[in-house]
Formats: C-alpha cells, sequence, structure tokens
C-alpha cells in the first residue's frame, strides 16, 4: 500500500495561508481555548508541519481503535501511536461534538483550531497493554498515561495557524517539507537516518558513518529534541556534543537536525513510527538498532521487549513504511587494531573494549578519565560540564524533626562548616526564617504546613539546580510532602534527609520557646507532637541523636555523610 509520497516532492502540511492565520487568530480569541501540554506541543507541531502525515489532526475513535488493535487507521493506513488529545473531565464537560477549541502554546498565544469530531473516555489499561505490551507503571509512558493524561480523549482535524515558536537552535530545526528541499537541491537521492536521544561517541560515528556507506548513501543525523526518557541528558548539551560531532564526518556527506518529537519508548511500535516519521522527513534509510526506543526494565525487572522486537517489526512494514531498515551492529573497539570493527567481525583472540552506559555515568560523576577510544574531547568536555563530578554539584540537605528538636542549630553549625570547606554559595531554609519571609500568611492547618513545605522544595530544588548548597529546616511532619520535595530535588542533585530523632518528652522538657507549655494548656492549637501529627521518617539518609550528642556533634555526623556520599571532597 505504498501511495506513499515521493521522497522529494512536497509533503501536506495543515497550515492555513498567512492571511487566513491573522483572521483565524483574531476568531480563536472568542473560542474554548486549550493549554498545550509540553507532550502536547510536540505532537501538534509534527501534525502541521507533515511530520505525522496521513494524520489530519488529533485521532478519533474509530482511528484510535484500529491504531490499538491492528496498528492501522480506519483507512487501513500503518499507524502505530495513538496521536490523541487529552484534556480533564471537567474541561472535556463544557465542549460538544462539533465545537471549535483554540490550542494555545504555554503563553496563550493560539497555533491551531481543533473541530472536535470525537470526544470519549479512553480505558487507559487497554491502551497501555495494547500500544506498550504491559500495563506496567515502570514504563514512562504507562505512568504517563495514568498519572498525568486527562481522563477524556477529544479528537478531530485540525488548521494550523502557527508553528510553536522556538527560540533554541533555530538553524538547526527543518520541518519535512525544508528536509526534502534540502536533499533535492544537494542532490541527495539516499538518505539514511539515524535517530538518537543520547550523546553521539566514537562507536556511533563509526556505525552511522558505515551504514551510509554501506547503503551509498548520505547520512542525516536527526535527534530528538522533544520529549525523551526520563533521566536522560538534557537536548542543550546533547545539541552541543552533537555538533562536535559533525566534524568527524567527511565533508559534505551528513546533515544535523533537530526533530522536536515527544518520544513515547514504545519500542517495536515506536520503530515502526519513527520510520514514517522519517518517511515524512524525506529520507530513504533508517538505522534500527538493539532495544530501539526501549523503555528499560519492567516492574519485574526483566526488558520490556526483546533485543530485536523492533527490527523484526520494521522489516514486516518497511515495504509499507516506505523507508529501508539498515540494521544497526554492534561497534566495539579493538585494542590491538586500534580501531572500531562491528562486533561478528572481531577475530578470536583479539582485546575488545567497551563502556557502558553506567559506567560511563560513573566516570562523569566521580571525575575519572574517559579515554580517546571512547569519545572525543570536546564531547567529553561538554558531558563534564553538564555533569560535574558530586562534589561539585548542588545538593540539599533536608532536616526535618519535632518543634525544639535541635534542627536549627544542626543546620546552623553545619552551615558554618560548609562555608569553611567553600567552593559553593550555602543557602539556609530554617523553618523561623522561612515562615517569616516566604509563609507569613500561612498557619499550621495540614493544607498549609504542605504549601509551606512546597515552598521551601521549590527554592531548594532552584539552589540545588544552579550549583548550591540548599539547607532545609523545618518541621515538615508529613511523609508525602517530604517524598514530594525530595523528588522536586533530585531533578538536580542529591537529596539528604537527617532527621533530627529528639523524643517529644526531651522537647518538651527543653521546651526554649516555651510553646510545648502553651499547647499543653491549649493556648497553641494543632502543635506538632502534642496536637498534631508527627510522621517519623522510614529511611532518612541519616538520622541524629541529640540527648547524648552535641549540636556540633551531629552536624559533624552530617558532614561525614555528605563526605561518604561524595558530595563533598575534593573535586
Ligand atoms: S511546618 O510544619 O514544617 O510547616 O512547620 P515550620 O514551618 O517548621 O514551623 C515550625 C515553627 O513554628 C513554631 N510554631 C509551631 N510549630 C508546630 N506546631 C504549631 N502549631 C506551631 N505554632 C508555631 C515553632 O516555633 C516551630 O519552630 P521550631 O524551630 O521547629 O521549634
Amino acid at each position: 500500500m505504498s501511495d506513499v509520497l515521493s521522497n522529494t516532492d512536497p509533503i501536506a502540511e495543515l497550515f492555513v495561508s498567512p492571511e487566513s492565520a491573522v483572521k483565524m487568530k483574531r476568531e480563536a480569541a472568542d473560542l474554548v481555548g486549550w493549554d498545550l501540554t509540553p507532550r502536547q506541543l510536540c505532537d501538534l507541531e509534527l501534525l502541521m508541519n507533515g511530520g505525522f502525515n496521513p494524520l489530519r489532526g488529533f485521532l478519533g475513535q474509530a482511528d484510535y481503535d484500529g491504531v490499538l488493535e491492528r496498528m492501522r487507521l480506519a483507512s487501513g493506513r500503518l499507524w502505530p501511536i495513538p496521536v490523541t488529545l487529552d484534556v480533564p473531565a471537567a474541561f472535556a464537560e463544557r465542549i460538544e461534538i462539533g465545537q471549535d477549541v483554540a490550542l494555545r502554546d504555554p503563553e496563550g498565544v493560539p497555533l491551531a483550531i481543533l473541530s472536535v469530531s470525537d470526544k470519549w473516555t479512553p480505558d487507559k489499561a487497554r491502551e497501555a497493554a495494547a500500544v506498550f505490551g504491559a500495563d506496567d507503571r515502570a514504563h514512562p509512558a504507562v505512568s504517563y498515561l495514568h498519572d498525568r493524561a486527562g481522563e477524556v480523549y477529544l479528537g478531530g482535524p485540525v488548521t494550523g495557524i502557527a508553528a510553536p515558536t522556538h527560540y533554541d537552535y533555530r538553524a538547526r530545526r527543518d520541518t519535512p517539507n525544508e528536509l526534502r528541499a534540502l536533499f533535492r537541491k544537494l542532490g541527495w537521492r539516499k538518505i539514511v537516518a539515524f535517530q538518537t536521544r543520547n550523546p553521539l561517541h566514537r562507536a556511533h560515528q563509526e556505525l552511522t558513518f558505515r551504514a551510509a556507506r554501506e547503503a551509498q548513501a548520505n547520512l542525516l543525523i536527526h535527534p530528538v529534541v522533544g520529549l525523551t526518557k526520563p533521566g536522560d541528558i538534557d537536548h542543550f548539551t546533547r545539541v552541543r556534543c552533537y555538533e562536535a560531532v559533525l566534524d568527524k564526518y567527511p565533508a559534505s556527506t551528513t546533515h544535523l537536525s533537530l526533530l522536536n518529537l515527544a518520544m513515547r519508548m514504545a519500542g517495536p511500535r515506536e520503530a515502526v513510527w519513527h520510520g514514517l516519521i522519517r518517511k515524512n522527513h524525506g529520507v530513504t534509510h533508517f538505522i534500527v538498532g538493539r532495544d530501539h526506543a526501549g523503555p528499560g526494565k519492567n516492574s519485574q525487572g526483566e526488558d520490556f521487549y526483546g533485543p530485536y522486537d523492533a527490527q523484526d517489526l520494521f522489516a514486516e512494514h518497511q515495504a509499507e513504511i516506505g523507508v529501508e531498515m539498515v540494521p544497526f551492529k554492534q561497534m566495539v573497539y579493538v585494542d590491538e587494531r586500534a580501531q572500531y570493527f562491528p562486533s561478528d567481525e572481531v577475530e578470536k583472540g583479539l582485546t575488545v573494549l567497551s563502556i557502558s552506559g553506567t559506567e560511563l555515568r560513573r566516570r562523569l560523576r566521580e571525575g575519572l578519565e574517559i579515554p580517546d577510544w571512547f569519545s572525543y574531547p570536546e564531547v567529553v568536555a561538554e558531558l563534564r560540564r553538564t555533569s560535574p563530578p558530586r562534589a561539585r554539584q548542588g545538593f540539599t540537605v533536608f532536616f526535618t524533626g519535632l518543634s525544639g528538636s535541635g534542627k536549627s542549630t544542626i543546620a546552623n553549625a553545619l552551615m558554618v562548616k560548609l562555608m569553611e570547606l567553600g567552593g559553593r554559595p550555602v543557602t539556609l531554609l530554617d523553618g523561623d526564617v522561612v515562615r517569616k519571609h516566604l509563609s507569613s500568611e500561612l498557619g499550621f492547618s495540614k493544607e498549609h504546613r504542605d504549601i509551606n513545605i512546597r515552598r521551601i522544595g521549590y527554592v531548594a530544588s532552584e539552589i540545588t539546580k544552579n550549583g548550591g548548597i540548599a539547607i532545609c529546616a523545618p518541621i515538615a511532619p508529613y511523609a508525602a510532602t517530604r517524598a514530594g520535595v525530595r523528588e522536586m530535588v533530585e531533578a538536580f542533585g542529591a537529596f539528604v534527609e537527617v532527621h533530627v530523632a529528639t523524643p517529644l518528652e526531651e522537647c518538651e522538657r527543653r521546651d526554649r520557646k516555651g510553646l510545648y507549655k502553651l499547647a499543653r494548656e491549649g493556648k497553641i492549637k494543632e502543635f506538632t507532637g502534642i496536637s498534631d501529627p508527627y510522621e517519623e521518617p522510614g529511611a532518612p539518609e541519616l538520622r541524629v541523636e541529640t540527648v547524648s550528642v552535641t549540636p556540633d556533634d551531629c552536624a559533624q555526623e552530617v558532614m561525614l555523610k555528605l563526605e561518604q556520599l561524595g558530595l563533598i571532597g575534593v573535586a
């Protein structure tokens, strides 16, 4: 069924003419508006610019069912991934079939109009099983589907007003038609595309160039800069790395273009999707590797997909996709030859060297050597800039404990010790101080305490992100709220929870501020430990005991913990 276009003809976009766009933009102000999520924004861009051809909008229910059950649209065309517009039930209630909805970017600028033809509540467990192979939240897209996506899907054709604005790497972003035009202009008739969400090292350069040479084709390095797997290296760093590697290919053989795709990590189905998207971008060949777009391990600790499932599914459909698969060869470095070879071509008895992704991250974290045979010095330098060793990254020390347990005293001592060490700015977010400067309007209800702690968490995460040390010392009585702060901070650096485990009787005996007495007399309501709960941390990084240990010694215990975690010391 290759009624697919040739590789050089222009592809259909969903944009209206510039004159109509001006008019529609004005009219959009009177429509119900939907602010697109980051994923929907990526999807809309590729819908509008033809990257998702033959889709003409967000899937309706018949197409959705076909995609789930048969990997096909209702028309019979191959399409493996549901591209749906999920919204909360409360928003969906305001929408009638036939209504137009303005789809807006995060600043509220209308980018497109959706003419709603379908509205339904999907069975998410069914979608997860059909598309991702298992309804298991260890899969990032399944967790997204259940925990972040809205309950209701809106489907229908999309009319494009404007492409989303990008301020970064504009010259490196090409629409399908821009790439097609470029290939036409350069006279490139065969093009091998390489999809990636990771930095490229020498082995990748070798394998991509070898793939292009074998296919007698030019090469398109086509990395994803939309949404990739959570925890991946940010695209700013990656693009700087790609630019460094680009210089290693012979002149005029290779083009680098950034693809604003929101990946789903759907393994085999994703590989087919990637092929269709690349076909739309004018390529003729596509490299599919071992465990292509793999999501990692499931909740049983096993791989979601077999290592060659993606290659098998792609091979089965490649005529229909209209792109020839180039199976990815595992490249290894042979020490005696000082060269890379496909692993199946290495003579017996030779020394094969390799560094896994995990080992690379360890070496970066610990500031250890990364050899030249593995990567290019420019790439390593970029990675080191973004991932300095732990002893130079930001982190947060989060003290929690009852009022009067000694949190502030220990936190102050710790701050001074860290300042004595130098190298990173230190900020103390003490409970009382925060309540004075950030949370002066809040009381001590559960709701208010949670708001207070989340504010502290946000500030600490920003400090951590920017390479500083945040020391927090609130009571933070609720475990779930502390877990939320941990998650916020761990996106950027280490979170070290320290439970100041002074027993209630001791805090009350000390009663440094006289508050326990007032609480016992009922003059202070909702007092932690007396008339309000304190949930002890189950597994803090450190628990300190203050009855027989001085605050100075407790601070020293924290310093030793930080040293043990690699957060302080020689960088
Ligand atoms: S929380 O629960 O984390 O938001 O509390 P926090 O911001 O750390 O504020 C605790 C300080 O406020 C004083 N205070 C009270 N504490 C607990 N319960 C009640 N009802 C209360 N009312 C006032 C008290 O001085 C706490 O300071 P510390 O330094 O913990 O003793």
